[in-house]
């Protein structure tokens, strides 16, 4: 027996994502499991500062450059609010794009409780690190750490210390962390995107040239890490 419908938010169609009433709490239904899908942040665009009409664009492009290698993977852009600006960006910029929502759609929801809160078994997501992959720092980054544990931390750390602008970084997670156990996430994408923020590290002084670049391989990065797990 099925129930719950999740709607997306406005603009694009909305979502409908099965949860099995009979399901164990905090298990997650076979199906909907098995179709690998990464929800994604909007990487640079609040604490970074990154211009988001640009963001939007950087991000739709890339979407579309990746959608014919996705197979049946799927691809989520999530967002705390439905006010959220960039997702309405996003939404409006991929249905002219007519890009296909049941494969790319956005969701409003805490990245951490996707499963739990949403319905939407999400078995990768990606954050939008800080250059040392330290915990704390606010935004997503705070949130994912603080989700995932000291197994996340320590995880993170056998596979790198640092990170450059417009790479991302593939952690499996142990299955003792909690976004494991409990939201069915198998893996983290670390992503550092551009900074525009002056009182950040690396910062780009408004140069959306080379801001737009970095975000490109941002994604590029992200998406690649995402299909190397997926296939
Ligand atoms: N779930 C979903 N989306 C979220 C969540 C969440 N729990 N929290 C924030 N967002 P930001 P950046 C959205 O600032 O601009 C950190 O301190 C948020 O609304 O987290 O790349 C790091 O340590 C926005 O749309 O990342 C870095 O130093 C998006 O996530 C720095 O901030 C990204 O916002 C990175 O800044």
């Amino acid at each position: 027996k099925t129930q719950e419908t999740v709607s997306s938010s406005s603009g694009m169609p909305s979502q409908k994502i099965k949860v099995s009433e009979d399901m164990a709490p905090g298990s997650i239904s076979q199906d909907e499991s098995d179709i690998p899908t990464l929800a994604f942040p909007s990487i640079s665009t609040a604490d970074f500062q990154f211009d988001l009409e640009k963001a939007s664009d950087v991000i739709v492009g890339k979407v579309e450059e990746f959608m014919d290698k996705l197979g049946n993977a799927k691809l989520v852009l999530v967002d705390l609010t439905e006010r959220s600006k960039i997702l309405s960006l996003v939404r409006a910029k991929a249905a002219e794009k007519k890009i296909d929502s049941k494969r790319f759609f956005t969701f409003i929801g805490d990245i951490c409780q996707l499963y739990t809160k949403g319905g939407l078994c999400c078995n990768v997501i990606a954050n939008a690190a800080n250059w040392r992959l330290k915990p704390g720092g606010g935004g997503v980054n705070a949130a994912i750490f603080n989700a995932g544990g000291p197994a996340l931390e320590a995880a993170t750390k056998e596979q790198a210390r640092s990170l450059l602008p417009g790479n991302a970084l593939v952690v499996p997670l142990p299955s003792t962390s909690p976004l494991y156990s409990k939201e069915g996430v198998t893996h983290v994408i670390h992503v550092l995107g551009p900074n525009m923020n002056p009182r950040r590290p690396n910062c780009l002084d408004n140069d959306y040239v080379k801001g737009c670049k970095v975000l490109e391989d941002a994604y590029s990065s992200l998406f690649k890490g995402f299909l190397s797990i997926a296939n």
